[in-house]
């Protein structure tokens, strides 16, 4: 038996990471140089204890279900527990495609019974946080909840694309919108959610025998326990949390490891973010590389200049290029008199000499793959902005 088993949910199409997810799971992109995304969730539940795991992945599941493996970097390749990957059409009957987030529960309430758990831990693979999930179950254990949720405010203007409640003084919830067109608070949930497993359980073969329902925790599950007037809290968590579901907040979220006093610490011994990665020689920067303010993994060979960026491994920046603000995913080739400045640019893609591609403050930052770029190049012959 298992006090808490934890449910990873990595299956969403990530439709708003455009060209980034076409043929990733949102949770397998590339992440601050050497990670992908799932590595914060994957450590954290490492170091919280959490160490039976299931993943819940649907869409381009290949280079995510290679990363997770057998577990090892984060201590799950166990024999009892550990990681499991849980595709949905595995059941025998009535297995389909995972129409919403509880539904994915929902069909694999076998793969949790068989730890006999008191509670379950729902996650999401992309979200970008250092967070100890024994807090959540403490305050969750005692207060005698039914359902605890990790809190977070958040910029009003955003509040609009999150699950927004309202708590009493002792994070009792007594109200829960999800994604509101006019939030009455800026309170938001994480997506981070301890249930009691018989409670949910409970729930989610109710919700499935509703037609109207879209089988979604925030739509669906956590609105009907608060109907039922079950006991739902709120957990207060400080720290940086970051939901990189868009081109915007990814890049954001990849220039945050480059502030000298962020408070998501890469370097936290405590809070070690594993990754399951190969070895590679050593960067090396030729005579007049530049390079600054940058995260640059091994395997790299830079004769140019790079600025802000975040930069994977086997790079290389060709002489008289410059690179500003940008992320650079493995593989990728600059060649000699290229300027990159905002960009994200995928696993292996090539930029011939003398391209110039920058956009504006005011743009999403530009995701190029080799597609991309040669539809952009065909058109302006070398610059685009
Ligand atoms: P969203 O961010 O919109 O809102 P949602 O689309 O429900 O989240 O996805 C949550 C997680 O589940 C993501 O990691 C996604 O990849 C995964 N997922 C989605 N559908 C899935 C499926 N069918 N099978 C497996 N995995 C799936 C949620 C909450 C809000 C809260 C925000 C915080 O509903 O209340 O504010 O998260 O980011
Ligand atoms: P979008 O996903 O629409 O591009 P942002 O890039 O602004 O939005 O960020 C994603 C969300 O993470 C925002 O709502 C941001 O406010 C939220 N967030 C909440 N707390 C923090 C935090 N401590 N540090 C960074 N981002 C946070």
């Amino acid at each position: 038996m298992k006090e808490c088993v934890g449910m990873l949910l990595a299956g969403g199409e990530g439709k708003r990471l455009g060209a980034l997810t076409h043929h990733l799971a949102k949770p397998a992109v590339p992440f601050g140089g050497k990670y992908r995304i799932i590595d914060f969730t994957l450590s954290n539940c490492a170091n919280s204890g959490i160490d039976t795991l299931g993943v819940l992945t649907q869409y381009s599941p290949l280079e995510l279900n290679k990363h997770v493996g057998s577990g090892k970097p984060w201590d799950m390749d166990q024999q009892y527990g550990g990681v499991t990957t849980l595709p949905p059409y595995t059941a025998k009957h009535g297995a389909d495609w995972y129409s919403g987030t509880a539904d994915a529960i929902y069909q694999n309430i076998n793969f949790i019974d068989q730890y006999d758990p008191d509670y379950v831990l729902v996650i999401s693979g992309d979200h970008i946080y250092q967070m100890d999930y024994q807090n959540l179950l403490n305050q969750h254990k005692e207060s005698k909840a039914d359902a605890t949720i990790s809190v977070i405010p958040v910029p009003w203007e955003e509040a609009s694309r999150f699950g927004i409640l309202n708590a009493t003084d002792e994070l009792r919830i007594y109200e829960f919108d999800e994604k509101p067109e006019n939030p009455k608070s800026n309170l938001a949930s994480m997506g981070i959610y301890i249930f009691s497993w018989d409670i949910l359980k409970a729930y989610l073969m109710e919700d499935r025998k509703l037609n109207a329902s879209s089988h979604d925790f925030g739509k669906d599950i956590i609105p009907a326990m608060l109907q039922d007037n079950r006991r739902l809290f709120a957990y207060q968590f400080e720290g940086y949390w970051k939901d990189v579901g868009t081109v915007q907040s990814y890049w954001e979220a990849n220039m945050d490891l480059l502030d000298e006093d962020w408070s998501l610490s890469l370097n936290n011994k405590k809070w070690h973010i594993s990754t399951n990665d190969s070895n590679f020689p050593p960067q090396y920067f030729g005579e007049d590389a530049i390079v600054k303010h940058s995260l640059v993994k091994s395997g790299c060979w830079i004769s140019g200049k790079v600025y802000s960026s975040v930069i994977f491994k086997n790079v290389l920046i060709e002489r008289d290029s410059m690179v500003i603000k940008s992320i650079l995913h493995p593989g990728v080739g600059v060649g000699k008199n290229c300027i990159l400045e905002r960009v994200i640019v995928m696993e292996n893609t090539v930029i011939p000499a003398g391209t110039i591609i920058r956009t504006n403050k005011d743009e999403d930052p530009l995701v190029i793959d080799q597609k991309v770029l040669e539809e952009k190049l065909s058109v302006t012959g070398g610059e685009v902005v």
